[in-house]
């Protein structure tokens, strides 16, 4: 069909015509119209909630909201300690009497930060942290450099500060197969914004010596949660950090100022820093226990964290509510880089399908990702795996038993860091189990 284009305004256009609904119309726009002004006129319109400020639910708006917010108290979301332990329940407690672990809610993980609220949190110290006056902190480099010094918080914030996004990762971060869920299975990990000025700017502003080959980062609580690491690693990419996530650190998170080691193992990460000395050989500190390697040359390089990911939903202990459509979405990261691909299996990992990847993946930090699924309602097992820019892939646990020689069952568990590959159970009513079992 054709006509004739005429101005806007003529009084016989043909467009007109169309617009009334005539000859032009009768084909498959109209056809549509139909079935739409049907399915309007036969569906009664729901009846909207009504928001008038004086009928609808008020919360309270008193000075402590105004200065410092609340989430909805629809939202439930909260961390645990270690293994499922309700908040203030008896932590599992170390050889010293004094390990906390507390676990972030990354079932319910949006995005790819933790909220400060709701980082995990590890301590050698218990369940309290020290309680301490920023205005009265100082930090002490000496050592191996040529002009120790003694910073005061106000004398850090003076140096050309960096922001970025990093990971922390606890050695304790090791599924197994009594997991009900992924924040026990995985949740001794976080991921948030970091602000502070880099080690190295310090170092250098105290004229490091060349003979320096190391540095011990200590705490301000008695037992110090000392770690000695590479100077090397000192000069790359560590953060003298005093902000996270556009606010400064929280107590629980080393307030007024930590050592954050991209990659590597969490408990490098000292809290509440309050020294760091600079040294020409290794040091054993009360942190290396049960984390010290017999092997000289590596004995305290500690544990980068390799390419890891897992689903968030569907996970443990979720259900499905019908067959269907459902985005499977979850996080990876890599201690070594950042993330390059991540892939899904519906199927216990014979075939993979590359996900989306949310936003650019950022360097050690944690990456979102997603994959639409279309459910059939039949049992399936879930599966994600990272690739990260260094070619390193995921591994599944039977990859690294025959790795290291050691024989592999159902409850093998992974010595150090643990970035195997975590499987969720799908059953025919949709609920979630861990793969593992
Ligand atoms: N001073 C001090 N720093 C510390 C610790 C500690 O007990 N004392 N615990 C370490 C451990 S074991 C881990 S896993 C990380 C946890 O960091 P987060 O509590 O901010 O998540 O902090 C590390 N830094
Ligand atoms: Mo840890």
């Amino acid at each position: 069909m054709d006509f004739k284009e005429e101005p806007v305004d003529s009084k016989s256009s043909s467009r007109r015509e169309l617009l009334k609904g005539g000859a032009l119309a009768v084909g498959a726009a109209a056809a549509g119209a139909t079935v739409g002004k049907t399915a309007l006129a036969e569906t009664p319109a729901p009846a909207l909630p009504s928001y008038a400020a004086n009928e609808a639910p008020q919360i309270p708006v008193s000075p402590d909201v105004v200065a410092y917010g609340v989430r909805s108290h629809y939202v439930k979301s909260v961390r645990i300690q270690e293994d499922g332990r309700p908040p203030g329940a008896t932590s599992r407690y170390d050889n010293f009497g004094l390990t906390i672990h507390i676990q972030t809610p990354l079932q319910d993980s949006i995005g790819t930060i933790q909220a400060s609220s709701l980082h995990y949190c590890a301590t050698t110290k218990g369940a309290y942290v020290p309680d301490i006056d920023p205005d009265k902190h100082t930090l002490l480099i000496n050592g191996l450099v040529d002009r120790p010094r003694i910073f005061t918080m106000a004398d850090l914030k003076r140096f050309p500060s960096v922001t970025r996004f990093h990971f922390v990762e606890c050695i304790a971060n090791n599924a197994n197969a009594t997991h009900k869920n992924v924040q026990q299975s995985h949740g001794t990990c976080s991921n948030a914004e970091w602000t502070g000025v880099l080690l190295s700017t310090l170092l250098k502003e105290c004229g490091l010596q060349d003979k320096a080959t190391w540095f011990i980062a200590e705490g301000a609580e008695e037992v110090k949660g000392a770690s000695t690491l590479p100077i090397n690693k000192a000069m790359d990419d560590v953060i003298v950090a005093y902000g996270m996530n556009g606010e400064p650190l929280r107590p629980q998170q080393g307030f007024p100022v930590r050592l954050i080691t991209p990659g590597f193992e969490g408990i490098f990460n000292t809290k509440w820093l309050r020294h760091i000395k600079v040294v020409d050989q290794y040091q054993l500190n009360m942190n290396d226990f049960g984390h010290l390697r017999r092997d000289e040359t590596s004995a305290a390089l500690g544990y980068t964290w390799g390419a890891k990911s897992v689903i968030t939903f569907p996970s443990g202990s979720q259900k499905l509510p019908e067959p269907g459509w459902y985005e499977i979405t979850g996080l990876a990261w890599s201690g070594n880089g950042a993330v390059r691909k991540v892939e899904v299996s519906t199927d216990g990992g014979q075939t993979w399908n590359e996900a989306e990847l949310k936003g650019i993946p950022l360097r050690k930090a944690h990456t979102r990702f997603g994959y639409m699924w279309h459910w059939d309602g039949d049992e399936h097992v879930i599966m994600s795996r990272t690739t990260d820019e260094t070619g390193a892939v995921q591994p599944t646990r039977e990859q690294v038993a025959k790795a290291l020689g050691l024989a592999y069952t159902p409850n093998f568990r992974p010595p150090g860091t643990n970035n195997t590959i975590m499987p969720w159970k799908i059953a025919k009513d949709g609920s979630v189990t861990n793969g593992l079992a």
